[in-house]
């Protein structure tokens, strides 16, 4: 049986098939696409246009392939569109990164304690809470035609099935589901200055909306596709295939670090606000103990403005081996700073912010920068035992940081545990089994959970 994966990165986006046969879960990528984070006047946004052209055309080249069983879409947390009665976008959504987020958090400070303890959402400028609010504020004339709240992946799953539906993991991203009983939270909604009747019906992880649109289904191989909603956002989708135990966290490691463990009852723990914890969706009534860190884009930007500066060409793996390489008494950056949230030009950013930076090559700098991710997720997995009642031993890490040699040898020597790489597509391969599960291909959540486990699932064939 084979299914198709959606996986939208902030960075880019893939449309991946996945094969079940004997017992094994196969992945083959069949498209990739990227370029959709752009500029508009006032800051960063999302290109709808071109995502959507990318899920088409992964479609086409998936369907030319041979039947399709279902199709899934998962995207990365907090963004969101909203639409009008005719499904169209009301405004162009702007990015998690848009400084209105800022200034939306900072006109909710009285409410900060309560949004956290009633959705377990973390206090940060990219929460949807803040720029959904900001947003109310400044768009009064545009109010009037919003029908409809939809996160990221919802959005897509919606112009694959028509139905409008928030899938639970993802829209707990916003901050505006109540941790118990996780429903939609009234008094945040109000907060925001919000309609209520927008925040459609929530579905949960592993639902069967229904078949394709009709006009997308332009080939025999599409004819008895079914949508599905996965887990809507990509780190409930790869904590399940990263699949923790206890005394274990799930990392995933890209744009941005996300560590975590699994909550098996799903109750919010006490302190998780004030170490700066969120508690997210999982599947099957648990929940995940998380907090984002920044990550893997800040090498990224590196990279760019390093070459932009100097004319080289310098590639990622030449990055982190001159990163190991580089003198061991460099000082690590302080991730946190909020120099880091959305540098113009990081190394100017970076000597700013340690001026024993100043005149350092390449080396150097990467190896701040990682030194500096590793020491945050050091001390977040330290707080992620103390909070989970288990000391963490083994780190199960997932994303495009398990390729990166230099990641994972500074993760491990500051946070002095186990390092394990899961699978690179975990998101992918959490998807897919989700996707099985809800098409009765696999029995359960556990068993496809077993199947990760023993590295059942996950086989990337180029
Ligand atoms: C990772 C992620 C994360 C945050 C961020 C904005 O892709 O989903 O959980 O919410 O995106």
């Amino acid at each position: 049986m084979r299914c198709l994966v959606f996986d939208l990165g902030a960075g880019s986006g893939r449309a991946m098939l996945a094969e079940l046969a004997g017992g094994r879960l196969v992945l083959h990528q069949v498209h990739r696409f990227s370029g959709y984070e752009v500029h508009v006047d006032d800051g960063p946004a999302w290109a709808i246009d071109m995502i959507r052209a990318g899920i088409r055309e992964g479609l086409a080249k998936a369907a030319a392939t041979g039947p399709i069983a279902s199709v899934a879409v998962d995207s990365w947390g907090v963004d969101f569109a909203l639409l009008d009665d005719d499904g169209a976008l009301v405004d162009t959504p702007r990015t998690y990164r848009h400084p209105r987020g800022v200034e939306g958090m900072a006109a909710l400070t009285p409410y900060h304690d309560r949004i956290a303890e009633q959705t377990g959402v973390q206090i940060l400028p990219i929460a949807t809470v803040f720029h959904l609010g900001q947003w109310a504020r400044d768009n009064p004339d545009k109010m009037q035609t919003v029908r409809h709240f939809l996160m990221m992946a919802d959005l897509h799953t919606y112009e694959l099935s028509g139905v409008v539906a928030c899938e639970k993991t993802l829209s707990r991203t916003s901050g505006l589901l109540q941790v118990d009983g996780g429903d939609w939270d009234r008094d945040v909604i109000g907060w925001c200055g919000m309609p209520e009747e927008i925040f459609g019906r929530l579905v949960g992880p592993g639902t069967v909306l229904g078949p394709l649109r009709r006009e997308l289904v332009t080939s025999e191989t599409l004819a008895g596709t079914k949508v599905v909603t996965a887990a809507g956002h990509d780190t409930a989708c790869a904590a399940f295939a990263l699949a923790p135990a206890d005394g274990e966290a799930f990392a995933c490691c890209g744009s941005w670090n996300l560590f975590g463990a699994d909550v098996a009852d799903g109750k919010l723990p006490k302190d998780t606000h004030r170490l700066g914890f969120g508690l997210e969706g999982g599947i099957g009534g648990r929940a995940l103990l998380t907090k984002s860190l920044p990550g893997l884009f800040l090498l990224r930007r590196l990279r760019e403005h390093w070459n932009a500066r100097t004319g080289e060409d310098v590639d990622f793996p030449e990055l982190g081996a001159m990163a190991l390489a580089a003198d061991r008494t460099t000082p690590a950056i302080a991730s946190s700073d909020p120099l880091f949230f959305d540098p113009a030009d990081l190394v100017g950013a970076m000597q700013e912010h340690l001026p024993a930076l100043q005149g350092k090559g390449i080396g150097v700098l990467a190896r701040s920068l990682y030194l500096g991710l590793a020491r945050d997720a050091a001390a977040c997995i330290r707080q992620l035992g103390a909070l989970s009642g288990t000391p963490i031993h083994t780190i199960r890490v997932g994303g495009g940081g398990t390729q990166d040699e230099a990641w994972m040898h500074f993760l491990a020597e500051e946070s002095g545990c186990r390092v394990v790489a899961g699978p690179v597509e975990a998101s992918v391969v959490g998807s897919a089994l989700i996707q099985l599960v809800a098409l009765g291909a696999i029995p359960s959540f556990a068993a496809a959970q077993e199947m990760a486990r023993t590295g059942a699932a996950g086989t990337l064939v180029q």
